[in-house]
């Protein structure tokens, strides 16, 4: 890749979105672990709920990397999107930039803010890639989501996800459907835990400009972020951020212990209107990323020590007593 000699480069933009948990973040630091030496790149994570677990997780130390919180950056974060954008466009040293919005940001908003943001320096979108979850995506699922069906439509490259969990003929047909269905042809391409090459960075538009498209029917509504006092053993903050989607988070000192056990006993049985959750825990001597989404919960080592923190997502209100107290078992006060 090269970048323009001209004095006032562009930065150039790279946006990774898809649903909650389709692996954004994962392909994210696929593409760091191939970044060049002599670029310098910066990350924009906003992550739906307010303890910044992406942005732990995408942490590196010649990365610069900034978050906006506070809802999505597709409404009611926008503001705070702009004014980041014109913080990064000050840093001459920056050539490019890699956002992940939240699963439920809708990527129109955001190309908007990028297009009519005036910053020191221009953004210019060298490619937009929508993940697509191989095991969530049918046919019918397609047809009754506007949101799945935009997303695609706003993609330089539409990247199906979660390959290794799918059928060769599962995959034969998802690709047909799309290339039947997609008006202009989408540009496909599949990978596990995101592993493709850097060249994804800098895909032209393969279909001509597309109309931005109203975010309609989208399960968002700004957020608004409420306290709520934790009844579990040592909780230094404890927080409900509620939209349509509700997202109740904790932080807990880095002495509580997670046992992995009960963390999958927990999740296999888990909570009513669970959506999506995250953490980063301490289950032993070493602090694990957790996730859980379609079902399944995955464990894997993080350099992360300074707390215990967790994040759910709802599509329906919550009763963190009743939440709670299920959460009580797997929380253990000593090693
Ligand atoms: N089996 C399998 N798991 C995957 C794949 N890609 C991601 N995952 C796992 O899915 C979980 C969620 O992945 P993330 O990369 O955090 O997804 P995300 O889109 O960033 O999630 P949100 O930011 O919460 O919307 C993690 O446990 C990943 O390791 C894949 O191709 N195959
Ligand atoms: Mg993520």
């Amino acid at each position: 890749m090269t970048f323009s000699k001209m004095p006032n480069p562009p930065i150039e933009v790279t946006l990774v979105f898809g649903l909650l948990g389709s692996g954004k973040t994962s392909l994210i630091l696929h593409l760091l672990s191939q970044k060049p030496i002599s670029e310098r790149w910066a990350l924009l994570i906003n992550d739906f709920g307010v303890l910044g677990i992406d942005a732990r997780t995408l942490q590196q130390n010649d990365t610069p990397l900034f978050e906006v919180q506070g809802g999505c950056i597709c409404c009611s974060a926008q503001r705070p999107l702009a004014q980041t954008l014109q913080t990064i466009s000050q840093d001459p040293s920056i050539e490019r930039l890699i956002i992940e919005p939240s699963g439920l940001a809708h990527p129109a908003q955001i190309i908007d803010t990028l297009k009519k943001t005036i910053t020191d320096r221009p953004f210019k979108l060298t490619s937009s890639i929508c993940l697509i979850d191989l095991q969530r995506f049918s046919p019918e699922i397609y047809k009754k989501s506007a949101l799945l069906r935009d997303f695609i439509q706003l993609a330089d490259l539409v990247l199906l996800t979660r390959r290794d969990k799918i059928t060769a003929n599962l995959l034969d047909s998802t690709q047909h459907f799309l290339q039947s269905n997609v008006l202009g042809k989408p540009h496909i391409q599949i990978a596990s835990f995101g592993q493709i090459d850097l060249s994804v960075l800098t895909l032209k538009a393969t279909r001509p400009a597309f109309l931005f498209l109203q975010a309609t029917g989208l399960s968002q509504q700004p957020g608004l972020v409420e306290d709520f006092s934790s009844g579990l053993p040592k909780t230094l903050q404890s927080q409900v951020m509620q939209g349509t989607t509700h997202a109740v988070s904790w932080i807990w000192q880095p002495e509580l212990l997670f046992k992995r056990p009960q963390l999958k006993a927990f999740f296999a049985d888990p909570p009513a209107g669970l959506i999506r959750a995250k953490g980063l825990l301490r289950t032993g001597n070493e602090w694990q990323l957790i996730n859980w989404v379609n079902g399944e919960l995955s464990f894997d080592d993080q350099a992360w020590r300074q707390d215990n923190r967790l994040e759910m997502l709802f599509d329906q209100p919550v009763d963190i007593k009743k939440l709670e107290q299920k959460l009580e078992s797997v929380i253990h006060d000593r090693p």
